[in-house]
């Protein structure tokens, strides 16, 4: 198979190779940059643009053999972006970037072959035919690497941030000297700076002058909705001009003079660790949206005109020629990126279309497998040292939950030094719980800290980490506070499938959430843990006891898949929730549930703060009840309920979260499917009768299933 190398940055080697190097310095502060390398790498990319637009269309417009539903061109950011790319080469550079960043991963290695098998659909690439294919990634040992792109916009700027966090615990707290002098670019349309994940972004770089660079091509349009809309004015510059920490740069993106040197400025600047900054260049649409829009139902034919005399690569053109190189070497130059897409694509075009059998593959991370461990995450050489063993010790002490909690994570970041553990308040106050009091005393604010008050900023900065090789484990201050950060969340989960293992972000989010201790309300006590079972490619760990939230907090932080991890604000330091300490290497595995009782004539299956009322409800029937534990809901113990089930023959299952589509309606469905022949009565469910969670302790008790409550539809389930 073909595949063509575009040439990389200054100092890399490739077919572009530099000629008469600067001579076309049109000011003496301009840097040297390889012009033709430049002019390679916009020629292909408008090569692309080309092909994907007409080469592959027939002459009604239709797609022809293949299908690029999702095409978005980048004709008229592209200059801009591979002068960019040709500064971004140091070996732990990051790059975050969205649809419109194809040029900028040509310069940055990006594949011809890979451009276009990927649209195309064809087998492997950076989504083996899973993702839009301008929605990228490029994992990277050795060089810049370019972050997963969702399709979210504004969802690129906190993973970045992380990532450029990062740098910096690699390069002062791990001591690894070739992560000294590397930064974190972000990219994103003016319409971005609109977004939650822009804001929160930046105040995580400037709070902490992170060696961050925030790249905003603005074109004057978000699909069709003008700059102004997204920031007063249409310059966001203009309205940053107060930010502390934050260095500003405005100019034409058109210009590759300006370009380059306003690049350079700021790219230097990051790099000397003097902190983030922002560019802003103008530049023009010079397309549609995307595949699908047509501007010319929202832009007038003069706005069209006007852009189409901004396109930058005339401009680029008239830099080079004859300045660097003759009218003859540009010819040759258009030739040779001729024949390097039109190789490009026969083979892109001769590879297979993916294979419909490996669709449900890496949802979840596969040891068993011999592939290439995911870029991302402890390797695998890292998680076999930690170990962990099943094996409980018998002399602990008993400890709540809280401390259980302590304890372990006390340990991991003994044991880890890739561990970090973050949240609001975590740091100085030890957690609005205390569940990580003590920690930043112990172990520096590099590795325990706190975070500026943003959901989007904790989650986003987790599985920027993550990816860069450390095990953050996220704090959100109550459960109903994570939904700020969905689509962090969303997305972190999905990460490891869309780019068929190329990438993982294993994170572990802690949240406490559910009734407290004789007092709830809507805000501190949801629990609705149901959305993250229905979440991708998460594992959900619900413990009811301190032992379990040991053993399935050690398992998430040796493991290679992002957990969430609920803490029952009931339990937390209440003798229902403590228990003896099982030791420091303890792990409970995922999907393994607990039979806390053992009985013969109907099975109850519960998790978290009720199992205890379950328990106590269980005691009035002798040893009629078999009491199950789930302790984690994703993956969920299928195999203990349905052994039990087929047993009793019947079932009752009992949780906090709401009974419409709680976690109970799909255990439920799996009985009456898989134990349907075995079952002596109705399988029931006991659970909030969605309503939220009320403040007053007498409404709290009305709408939460009470022990009482149990105990009567068990013995219903029983007399049926
Ligand atoms: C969170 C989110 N909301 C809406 C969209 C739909 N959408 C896709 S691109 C886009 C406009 C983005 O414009 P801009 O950031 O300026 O980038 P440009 O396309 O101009 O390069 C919108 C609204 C989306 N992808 N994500």
């Amino acid at each position: 198979m073909t595949t063509v190398p575009v040439p990389r940055g200054p100092r890399s080697r490739g077919s572009g190779a530099p000629r008469k190097e600067g001579a076309a310095a049109t000011s003496s502060a301009e840097p040297s940059f390889d012009w033709r390398r430049i002019a390679y790498n916009a020629l292909v990319s408008r090569a692309l643009d080309d092909v994907e637009e007409t080469t592959n269309r027939n002459r009604a417009g239709v797609p022809r053999d293949h299908v690029v539903l999702y095409q978005f061109s980048a004709r008229g950011h592209d200059v801009a972006q591979v002068i960019l790319g040709s500064l971004i080469n140091h070996k732990h550079d990051a790059a975050s970037a969205y649809y419109r960043s194809r040029p900028l991963l040509l310069s940055l290695g990006l594949t011809i072959e890979d451009a276009l098998a990927s649209p195309l659909g064809r087998a492997g690439g950076f989504s083996d035919g899973r993702d839009i294919g301008v929605v990228c990634n490029m994992p990277s040992r050795d060089g810049t690497v370019v972050l997963p792109m969702s399709g979210d916009v504004g969802s690129q700027f906190t993973p970045c941030a992380g990532w450029a966090q990062s740098i910096r615990y690699h390069t002062e707290t791990l001591k690894q000297p070739d992560w000294d002098g590397a930064i974190a670019v972000v990219l994103g349309g003016e319409a971005s700076v609109a977004t939650n994940g822009f804001w929160s972004s930046l105040t995580m770089a400037t709070t902490l002058r992170l060696p961050m660079l925030f790249y905003v091509e603005d074109n004057g349009l978000g699909i069709s909705v003008r700059g102004d809309m997204q920031t007063p004015g249409g310059d966001i510059t203009r309205n940053l001009a107060s930010f502390e920490n934050l260095f500003l740069k405005n100019g034409d993106g058109t210009n590759p003079s300006e370009t380059a040197q306003l690049l350079s400025q700021c790219v230097d600047h990051v790099r000397a660790g003097r902190g983030p900054a922002l560019v802003r260049l103008t530049v023009p649409r010079l397309c549609s949206h995307s595949g699908p829009d047509n501007q010319r139902g929202y832009r007038t034919d003069a706005e069209i005109a006007s852009d189409t005399a901004r396109d930058p690569l005339p401009r680029l053109r008239a830099h080079i020629v004859p300045a660097i190189l003759s009218e003859a070497e540009w010819s040759e130059l258009e030739r040779e990126v001729e024949r390097d897409v039109s190789a490009g694509l026969d083979a892109a075009r001769a590879r297979p279309t993916p294979d419909p059998s490996n669709v449900s593959h890496w949802l979840y991370a596969d040891d068993s497998s011999n592939s290439a461990e995911a870029f991302g995450g402890l390797s695998r050489e890292e998680r076999y040292a930690l170990g962990g063993t099943t094996a409980a010790s018998d002399d602990g002490d008993v400890v709540r939950f809280a401390e259980g909690i302590r304890r372990t994570l006390r340990h991991e970041l003994e044991v880890n030094p890739k561990v970090v553990v973050f949240g609001e308040d975590v740091g100085r106050k030890g957690g609005v719980h205390l569940v990580t009091e003590g920690l930043q005393k112990q172990f520096g604010d590099d590795r325990v800290f706190d975070t500026s008050l943003s959901e989007e900023g904790i989650i986003g900065r987790a599985v920027g980490m993550a990816i860069s090789g450390l095990m953050p484990v996220a704090e959100i201050q109550f459960r109903k506070y994570a939904d700020p950060a969905a689509e962090q969340l969303n997305n972190c989960g999905t990460l490891r499938w869309r780019t068929a293992n190329r990438f993982a972000a294993p994170i572990v989010v802690r949240m406490p959430g559910g009734f407290g201790k004789d007092v709830g309300d809507p805000w501190h006590s949801l629990s609705d843990e149901v959305r993250f079972a229905h979440a991708y490619g998460w594992h959900v760990a619900i413990p009811s006891n301190a032992a379990d939230a040991v053993g399935l907090l050690r398992s998430a932080m040796r493991g290679a898949n992002p957990t969430i991890f609920f803490e029952h604000r009931s339990l937390l330091m209440t003798s229902d929730g403590s228990m003896r300490y099982p030791g420091d290497d303890y792990i409970v595995p995922f999907g393994t549930a607990n039979v806390v009782r053992k009985g013969s004539g109907v099975t109850v299956v519960s998790w978290g703060a009720l199992v205890h009322r379950c328990a106590e409800a269980a005691e009035r029937f002798g040893d009629a009840v078999e009491l199950i534990d789930l302790r984690t809901i994703a993956p969920w113990d299928r195999a203990c309920v349905l052994a039990s089930v087929e047993k009793t023959g019947r079932c009752v299952i009992v949780h906090e979260d709401n009974l419409t589509a709680g976690f109970g309606a799909e255990i439920a469905a799996r009985v009456a499917k898989d134990a349907f022949w075995y079952l002596d009565a109705p399988v029931d469910r006991v659970a909030v009768e969605d309503i939220p969670m009320p403040y007053h302790p007498i409404l709290l008790n009305a709408v939460l299933p009470s022990v009482d409550t149990i105990a009567e539809r068990i013995a219903a389930a029983l007399r049926a």
